[in-house]
C-alpha cells in the first residue's frame, strides 16, 4: 500500500488510522526534542525590560489593552465610508458612547449570478458583503446571533483585543449555541483592513460564507491616507457542482465559482471613479487555499498597507499585480489617470472562469468534423467543444446544460463581442466629468481612432507588413515559422 494517504482519503477511514496517526504525530515530537540543544529564546529580546523599548522594538499589538476609548465617530463627520460593491456596511447605534452591531449569522438563499444560487451561511441576509465600519479608538459592542442549527464562533481577524474576545469556538470562548446571542466588546487600538469570520469549523462555515470585512478607519488620517474613492473586495472561492444548490465545503482544491463580494462577473458591479480621483481598494481573501494575484490594467498602484500596519510611504512599492493569500488583507492605491473600462482581475486564469474550465477533455486543435456527422443521427444537436479554446461563453449560454449553473459565463462587451471572463474579474471604470458615483456609466465611448480595429490594406502596406503569404494555423504551412521572416529587415 502506498505510504501516502491523501485527506479525503483520511475522513473515510476509521478511528484506527486516526489514532495511528497520533501516535505517529508524537514520535515526530520525541525526534524534535532529541536534538543536542535546548531552544532558547532570542537573546536580544528581554520580556522584563517592558516600556524600555529602543525605537525599533516598537510594540505592533496596540499597547495597553485597558485603554480609555474615544468617541464614537460618525460616517461623514470623521471618517469617509468605505464603497462595498454588490454589499453594505452593517448599521450601528451609539449607546452610551459605545458603537452597538447586531451581526445575525443566518442561511441565505445567495444568487451569485443570475442562473446561479445556492442556500449559502450570511451575516444579515448576504453572503461574504457584510462589511464592520468603525473608527480607531472607539469602543465596539458586537452582539451575534445565531440563527443556523449548528453552533458557532466568531473570530475578529487581525485585532489587537483582550483574549477572551478573539472569538476562537472551545478556546476563548463556549460556542454560540443555535438560538443564542453573544455579546463580544473591546476597544479598537489600530487602525486598518481586517475581517471577521467563524471560527468554529471553519471549512464548514466560512466555505459556506460566514465570511465579512471589517474596516477601521484612522482616527486622524495622515494628507496620504485621504482618498477619493476607498473600495471593499472580499474574495472567496467556492464549490457548486453543476445542477446542485449546496457547496461542497469539503473540496480542497477544485474551486469552480470564484467571487469577489459574493458575486461573479459581470454580476460585480464595477468600480466607477472619476478621472483623477485617489483610489483606495482593500482586498481580504478569506477563501479555502487559493492565493489571488489581484492584477488592475491600465495604471499601476501602490501597496499601502497589509492587514498588520500601514506601510510607511517610503517602504510602499509599486505593483500592477498584488498578491493576497488565503487570510490576508492588501490596501492598494493609485490615481484613476486613465479614462477607460480597465480590468481588474484575479491573474490566476481558472479563477476566471467558473464550471466547466476543467473536468473537461483537452479538445484543442482537435478536428471534429467526422466526429461530429457521425454523432449527428444519435444526437441531433451533438456538436463538439472545445477543440477552439474555451471562449465559448456564449455558445454555452444558449445550448442546454443542468440546472443552476453559470457554464462558461461572461458578457456580451459594446463591440459585439462577448467578454471571455467570469469569477473573480471587475471592471474599474474611469470617466472625465462623471455625474453620479451610484451609476454604472456604462462601456466606455472610445474617442476616434483609440480602439485596436482590423488593419486596412493601405496600413499595411504603408508599413511593409505582407500578409499574403501566411495561413491561418493549420492551413497551409505558415512562411514566419520557417525563415522567421516577420522579424527580417527588408
Ligand atoms: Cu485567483
Amino acid at each position: 500500500m502506498s505510504g501516502k494517504i491523501s485527506r479525503r482519503q483520511m475522513l473515510s477511514i476509521g478511528a484506527a488510522t486516526i489514532a495511528g496517526a497520533a501516535l505517529s504525530k508524537s514520535a515526530a515530537h520525541a525526534i524534535n526534542n532529541g536534538g543536542g540543544t535546548d531552544y532558547r529564546p532570542f537573546r536580544g529580546y528581554n520580556p522584563a525590560r517592558r516600556g524600555d523599548r529602543p525605537y525599533w522594538e516598537k510594540s505592533y499589538s496596540g499597547g495597553p489593552v485597558d485603554v480609555k476609548p474615544l468617541p464614537p465617530v460618525l460616517p461623514g463627520r470623521g471618517y469617509k465610508p468605505v464603497v462595498v460593491p454588490n454589499g453594505a456596511a452593517l448599521p450601528f447605534k451609539i449607546v452610551d458612547g459605545v458603537k452597538v452591531f447586531h451581526l445575525i449569522a443566518e442561511e441565505v438563499n445567495h444568487e451569485f449570478d443570475p442562473g446561479l444560487r445556492a442556500q449559502c451561511w450570511g451575516f444579515n441576509g448576504r453572503v461574504n458583503s457584510t462589511v464592520i465600519e468603525a473608527v480607531e479608538g472607539e469602543r465596539v459592542r458586537i452582539y451575534v446571533t445565531n440563527c443556523l442549527h449548528v453552533a458557532t464562533s466568531i473570530h475578529w481577524h487581525g485585532f489587537n483585543l483582550p483574549n477572551g474576545m478573539d472569538g476562537v469556538g472551545g478556546l476563548t470562548q463556549p460556542y454560540i449555541k443555535a438560538g443564542d446571542t453573544v455579546k463580544y466588546e473591546f476597544t479598537l487600538r489600530q487602525y486598518g483592513t481586517q475581517m471577521f469570520h467563524s471560527h468554529h469549523d471553519e471549512m464548514t462555515q466560512m466555505g459556506m460564507g460566514m465570511i465579512g470585512m471589517f474596516i477601521i478607519h484612522p482616527r486622524s488620517p495622515r494628507p496620504e491616507q485621504v482618498v477619493d474613492r476607498d473600495f471593499s473586495l472580499m474574495i472567496s472561492e467556492w464549490a457548486i457542482p453543476a445542477g446542485t444548490s449546496r457547496p461542497n465545503t469539503l473540496e480542497m482544491t477544485d474551486f469552480n465559482v470564484l467571487t469577489i463580494n459574493g458575486k461573479v462577473f459581470p454580476s460585480t458591479s464595477p468600480l466607477v471613479c472619476k478621472t483623477g480621483d485617489k483610489v483606495r481598494i482593500r482586498l481580504g481573501n478569506l477563501g479555502a487555499t487559493d492565493h489571488h494575484p489581484m492584477h488592475i490594467h491600465g495604471h499601476h498602484f501602490r501597496v499601502t498597507a497589509t492587514d498588520g500596519e500601514q506601510i510607511p510611504l517610503s517602504a510602499q512599492w509599486p505593483e500592477s499585480t498584488v498578491l493576497v493569500a488565503v487570510g490576508q488583507t492588501r490596501n492598494v492605491e493609485f490615481i484613476t489617470d486613465a479614462p477607460g473600462d480597465w480590468a481588474f482581475h484575479c491573474h490566476m486564469t481558472h479563477h476566471v472562469m467558473n464550471q466547466m474550465g476543467h473536468d473537461f477533455p483537452n479538445m484543442l486543435g482537435v478536428n471534429p468534423q467526422g466526429l461530429d456527422e457521425q454523432l449527428r443521427p444519435l444526437l441531433p444537436s451533438y456538436m463538439t467543444m472545445g477543440h477552439t479554446g474555451m471562449d465559448m461563453g456564449k455558445m454555452a449560454e444558449a445550448m442546454p446544460y443542468p440546472r443552476n449553473t453559470i457554464s462558461m459565463k461572461g458578457a456580451t462587451g459594446p463591440f459585439g463581442d462577448y467578454i471571455s471572463m467570469g469569477g473573480l474579474f471587475t471592471v474599474l471604470k474611469v470617466r472625465d466629468g462623471l455625474k453620479s458615483y451610484d451609476e454604472d456609466p456604462g462601456s466606455y465611448n472610445h474617442p476616434p481612432g483609440t480602439v485596436a480595429l482590423k488593419a486596412t490594406d493601405e496600413e499595411l502596406r504603408r508599413d511593409g507588413i505582407d500578409i499574403s503569404k501566411l495561413a491561418v494555423d493549420g492551413d497551409a504551412k505558415s512562411p514566419s515559422g520557417e525563415k522567421g521572416s516577420s522579424h527580417s529587415a527588408h
